[in-house]
């Protein structure tokens, strides 16, 4: 390593004194003007990675759902999946390092996890369209090329097409060609593929209306649209050309306020969905004829997509393990729907996607979504091989079904929840079952629920256990919590602390909404 050269770079990049950064669930997000030598360091720490592994590593620039004044960074492991979690503490200790001891961080990082430094680094960047964004993508350049390391910087894309392009890189285009065209394709041919096999017909079936939170989701879905031909038409709003980034729109938006969002009309019954801001998340929505406001949420995506894959193995007769993944936040009812119902297995992980992730890999078919939209589905090495197999060798409906599962399973971004593939995935088994997004849905009634945000001094004081649900510390919280749920029907709350932000998260639901708000505010007072 060049240590003088890093020196000289890094005083370029300087750390403000005064704050503490931890690579959190989303990895590092704050105001934009802190985090210049964060993107700097990460440079750095991504040329380690990839010496270490051997590997492409992706460096994604974006705050996601936050506000257009923050930003954020993460890194991207080898196979489009988040960062290790060891290398997680090492990227903290590297964004708190002062100026004198970064050498030493460096050095140590590379002993313990036996990097050799001859060895060469290959980094990818994307960015999404926030105004720091590009500026601060280019101090993580600046922290690559000080280390030696090479890059490929694709600028403006969404956070899941950086992870499909780390994993195509460094599956020697196994899984895609890692170029944007080479998304648009391997997508747009799985769903021209799909949507040929569907017999509904009619514009209300293809049109959809897409609340872009004025985000790269509007850039990228207008690259795509051409693509797509005659099998969706897609309404753009909140496209990014006169709104702010996330204000009052996008995924988070509406499923947290249960409305829909600004700057889009909606006529009564149709279909509509929200991308958050770097087009990772997704939640459908529609307005029935007396304008209530219905919600369609990642618990009901998992859902529509788990009954789907289980009626195509049926068909195929092909006997795989399916299972759902979900977090606390998933709603009681699409839980007691997919396991009493479906006879799905479900399992409940902590909150972010990599538990959830890594749990899913457990299945021949995994399906994983949190609540607000953030999800896939995984199938094992075998699975693929084994429908790709089928594809080719079965007739009649069989043959049908095999080879619809193999374009689903082309359909997914098995490397990242996306956007744009879970929408495609959707629309298309929508227009296989003729299923309005009434009919989807009416497959069960979310139990009314709510979740507050709590300001306290120290949210560490709050830990849990049993995948967030229960409260280990402070004493006593879980007990006041279970004497509070006691009183209501068909109730649940928990409390955690968030990992994104500097407060605790209440949830509760119960029968009614009146219910589910009062047990939510009690559950608050209880957490002081
Ligand atoms: P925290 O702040 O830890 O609750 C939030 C979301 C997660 C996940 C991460 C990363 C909720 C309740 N929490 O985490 O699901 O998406 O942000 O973006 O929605
Ligand atoms: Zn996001």
């Amino acid at each position: 390593m060049d240590f003088g050269a890093i020196t000289k770079h890094s005083v370029l990049h300087a750390k403000p004194s005064g704050l503490l950064f931890q690579y959190g669930t989303a990895g590092f997000r704050m105001k934009a003007e802190h985090l210049d030598h964060i993107m700097f360091r990460m440079g750095l720490l991504a040329v380690l990675r990839s010496k270490q592994t051997k590997s492409t590593i992706g460096v994604m620039v974006t705050a996601s759902h936050n506000p257009e004044e923050d930003n954020g960074v993460k890194l991207v492991d080898p196979l489009g999946e988040m960062l290790a979690p060891s290398w997680e503490e090492y990227a903290t200790c590297l964004a708190n390092a002062e100026e004198e001891d970064m050498q030493r961080v460096l050095i140590d990082i590379s002993e313990k996890e036996a990097v050799d430094l001859q060895q060469d680094a290959f980094v990818v960047i994307g960015r999404d369209t926030r105004p720091s964004s590009e500026k601060l993508s280019q101090s993580v350049i600046d922290g690559v090329t000080v280390l030696g390391g090479q890059f490929h910087d694709y600028g403006l894309l969404t956070t899941p097409q950086l992870h499909y392009m780390v994993c195509c890189r460094n599956t020697s285009g196994l899984y895609g060609m890692a170029t944007i065209e080479g998304y648009y394709q391997k997508l747009s041919k799985a769903f021209v593929e799909l949507t040929k096999q569907a017999s509904r017909s009619g514009d209300e079936f293809r049109s959809l209306k897409v609340d872009c939170a004025n985000g790269i989701g509007a850039l990228k879905l207008k690259e795509m649209e051409h693509y797509l031909s005659q099998g969706l038409s897609v309404q753009l709003f909140n496209d990014g050309t006169k709104g702010k980034l996330n204000h009052l729109c996008g995924a988070d938006f509406v499923k947290s306020h249960q409305k829909p969002p600004q700057g889009m009309e909606i006529k009564s019954n149709e279909r509509c969905c929200s991308f958050d801001g770097d087009a990772d998340r997704i939640v459908y929505y529609y307005c029935d004829a007396d304008g209530h406001f219905h919600l369609i949420d990642g618990d009901k995506i998992a859902t529509l997509i788990s009954s789907f894959l289980k009626e195509l193995l049926v068909e195929i007769g092909e006997n795989l393990n399916v299972g759902v993944v979900q977090t606390a936040y998933a709603n009681g009812n699409s839980t007691r729907y997919l396991e009493e119902v479906m006879k799905v297995p479900v399992y409940c992980t902590k909150t972010g996607v990599k538990h959830l992730h890594h749990k899913a890999q457990e299945f021949d078919i995994g399906v994983y979504f949190e609540a607000n939209g953030h999800g896939t589905a995984l199938f094992s090495k075998a699975v693929e091989d084994k429908v790709k197999q089928l594809a080719g060798e079965l007739e009649d409906k069989k043959g049908k079904a095999a080879k619809i599962l193999r374009n689903i399973i082309d359909l997914f971004n098995q490397a990242a929840g996306d956007a744009i593939a879970d929408m495609l995935v959707i629309e298309a088994i929508l227009a296989l079952k003729s299923l309005t997004v009434q009919q989807w849905d009416a497959l069960y009634t979310d139990l009314p629920n709510r979740q507050l945000k709590v300001k306290v001094a120290d949210r560490k004081v709050i830990s849990t256990t049993d995948a967030e649900r229960q409260a280990v510390t402070p004493p006593g919280l879980q007990e006041a919590i279970n004497d509070l749920v006691k009183k209501y029907r068909l109730s649940r709350a928990f409390v955690r602390p968030s990992g994104t932000e500097d407060v605790i998260r209440v949830y509760a639901e119960a029968d009614s909404q009146e219910s589910a708000d009062s047990l939510a505010h009690e559950v608050s007072l209880a957490v002081f």
